[in-house]
């Protein structure tokens, strides 16, 4: 009895990843849903923040390859540090029914007010798991953390309705008419903005801009921890402004390595633009103000990574594949049969 307990522990292993490219809570929650739905998985709990995955699993079930190649799927990659840990699993588990680990809990509490606020809240928030009868697991440091983030990950980004998600006065392609309208939040550094461009956008474009059906909107969304991405933006609306806002859109997601300030200027050149027109235009800020309004509207639209699309009044995030478009597409244009 006792050898097949421990044969047990054996099986069930707790690993930590990093996964490479989630730059929102939401995407962190599709790849958190998706590990729990596989097959002999414990728990699993991600991390946009830290970009990592704690995950529990039983190794007669699942293994390290299915694993990795679910979060493939989902559109993100276990980063080459792969599995950094593997964490010796020593679970106290707290329930209400156990007044001794509750008091202590409490105590604990109280001796942390007096240590600093932060960690108060902390342990604040852990009553409060309690009190909502979830079980606690607090044992390795990584554990402690993620349990923190998760439920933030968890919430849900808020469903904005058609009205409040605006075209605003950004660049349109596609029939005006159009019964579909993709209101897609980007910007030029990110690399999932950068795939959706090259993976799912011309075949949207074949499929239902050119057909009529679909009109996109770019609106911008530039993240402060992408250099060039502000300025990069700026300069999409300065060529907007000289008529060739698509053109240049494509040139900088066609050279996204290279989004300097010198190069900015010399796609405009290559595009044909006027040169001293659009570098008066970059180099003076103009178009700045127009960058913030759109990036404070995307907020709070609920939009907290990119790329971002609003399929009518249908939130989409990441750099989904076609298909995922295609079926939102779809519903919409049955919706107006
Ligand atoms: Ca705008
Ligand atoms: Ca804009």
């Amino acid at each position: 009895m006792e050898n097949k307990s421990k044969k047990e522990l054996k099986r069930i292993q707790q690993k930590q990843i990093k996964i490479k490219g989630m730059h929102c809570k939401s995407c962190a929650a599709k790849v958190e849903r998706g590990l729990r739905a596989l097959k002999g998985i414990k728990d699993a709990r991600v991390s946009f923040l830290k970009e990592q995955a704690f995950i529990r699993f039983d190794s007669s079930q699942v293994d390290f390859n299915t694993i990795d190649k679910k979060i493939q799927e989902i559109g993100y990659k276990v980063s080459s540090e792969g599995w950094v840990n593997n964490f010796q699993e020593r679970i106290i588990r707290i329930r209400l029914e156990n007044p001794n680990i509750l008091m202590i809990l409490v105590a604990i509490a109280l001796i942390l007010t007096f240590i600093n606020f932060y960690r108060t809240t902390k342990l604040q928030n852990q009553l409060a798991s309690v009190i909502n009868g979830v079980v606690i697991e607090s044992e390795g440091q990584s554990a402690g953390e993620f349990k923190e983030v998760a439920p933030q990950q968890l919430s849900q980004p808020q469903q904005p309705s058609r009205a409040e998600v605006g075209v605003d006065d950004d660049p349109i392609k596609g029939s005006e008419n159009a019964p579909v309208t993709i209101i897609e939040f980007s910007e030029y550094e990110c690399p999932f903005c950068e795939r959706f461009f090259k993976q799912t956008l011309p075949q949207i474009e074949e499929n239902y801009i050119k057909t009529g059906k679909v009109r996109h909107v770019f609106r911008d969304f530039p993240l402060s921890f992408h250099r060039n991405a502000q300025k990069a933006a700026e300069a999409s609306e300065c060529a907007d402004e000289q008529g060739k806002f698509w053109e240049y859109h494509d040139k900088l997601f066609e050279n996204q390595n290279a989004l300097d300030i010198n190069s900015l200027k010399r796609y405009a050149k290559d595009l044909g633009l006027d040169a001293a027109k659009f570098n008066e235009c970059l180099d003076s800020g103009k178009m700045t103000a127009e960058i913030q309004k759109d990036f404070a509207d995307g907020s709070r639209y609920g939009v907290s990574g990119t790329p971002t699309f609003f399929i009518n009044e249908i939130e989409l995030v990441g750099a989904q594949p076609f298909s995922a478009f295609e079926q939102v597409i779809e519903q919409e244009l049955n919706k107006e049969k």
